[in-house]
């Protein structure tokens, strides 16, 4: 079974296109009540993980409203955990800055961007080779993370992305692009997504912001809902007209702020205009995702044996 990636279709006729949309759909909804997505579950059932009560209050919370948001060293209470990933995060920020030094003056700064996305200089993007010698890697897989999302979405998940994210600061008029304007991710309505701040966020260094309740059956689930490759990015001055401002949730705080959410439902953030925005991100998703079909950021280069059946499942 494969996925078409979405930028793809723009060359298709438009009935072809809407037949191709019809297909994924319809592609999505089997794997999801019939196909991997009912094997997962069933395999989450079997194994259902025990939570401790920071994991449960993560894992009620989103069911709740979509987010929580949790002190890193809440989940993770070992101090070498944090030093390790703030040594990485600087070094990351270190050879980003160098890199965008060079690239003021006419120079190569070796920096990976994506396309449409260019503000946000990345650690990985895709297509890189990791193992468990890698600190995201490692705790994008740890059971700590994981027992969150299998019990979050009640499945085993797939590990599909993680990275560092650098927002580059932007001009004070800059227009919101891309995922800077309110959006559902497309690919799946299974879905965890771990954002940790790594610097200090204020409210001028674009924090992420959610639509409490607007992911499963929360009162503002039925407002664009959301559907496999569906008109997910409705306009912030429309959502503006249908969520009041007072709802919005805005995640300022410290590094070490962790977020959790379902961003099927509605979010946006990353439009810095003062100090860059640093923070890692880790997406977990079910088996029926139209992203871990078609494409995982990294690939596990590491020896499965290394693994228990969960993680192994999580990043294959
Ligand atoms: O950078 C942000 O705060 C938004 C991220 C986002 O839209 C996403 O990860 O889907």
């Amino acid at each position: 079974m494969h996925y078409r990636h979405p930028t793809r279709l723009r060359r298709i006729p438009r009935v072809g296109v809407a037949l191709e949309r019809g297909g994924i759909r319809a592609t999505y909804a089997i794997h999801d009540r019939i196909g991997s997505n009912r094997k997962a579950r069933s395999r989450f059932r079997q194994d259902a993980p025990a939570l401790d009560d920071v994991q449960r209050q993560i894992v009620d919370a989103v069911d709740a409203s979509g987010f929580t948001v949790v002190p890193f060293a809440e989940l993770f209470p070992e101090p070498a955990t944090w030093e390790e990933l703030a040594r990485e995060a600087r070094s990351f920020v270190e050879h980003t800055e160098q890199g965008l030094a060079a690239e003021a003056t006419g120079g190569e700064g070796a920096l990976r961007r994506r396309a449409g996305k260019e503000f946000v200089v990345r650690r990985y993007s895709y297509g890189v080779d990791v193992a468990l010698d890698d600190p995201w890697l490692r705790l994008g897989v740890s059971r700590r993370m994981l027992d969150v999302a299998n019990a979050s979405l009640r499945l085993w998940s797939k590990l599909e992305y993680f990275d560092l994210w650098y927002s580059v600061p932007q001009p004070q008029d800059a227009s919101r692009v891309s995922s800077q304007r309110w959006h559902r991710d497309y690919n799946d309505r299974h879905l965890l997504k771990a954002f940790l701040y790594l610097v200090d966020v204020d409210a001028a260094m674009g924090p992420f912001q959610y639509v409490p309740g607007s992911a499963g059956s929360g009162p503002y689930a039925r407002e664009w809902p959301w559907r496999p490759l569906g008109d997910n990015y409705p306009g912030d001055d429309e959502l503006a007209a249908r969520v009041p401002d007072s709802w919005v949730e805005t995640f300022t705080g410290p590094a070490g702020t962790m977020v959790f959410c379902n961003t099927s439902g509605f979010h946006r953030g990353g439009l810095s205009t003062s100090d860059p925005r640093v923070l890692a991100t880790w997406t977990y998703s079910s088996p029926a995702s139209l992203a871990s079909l078609t494409e995982r950021s990294y690939r596990f280069t590491g020896s499965l044996d290394e693994l228990d059946a969960l993680q192994r499942f999580a990043v294959t």
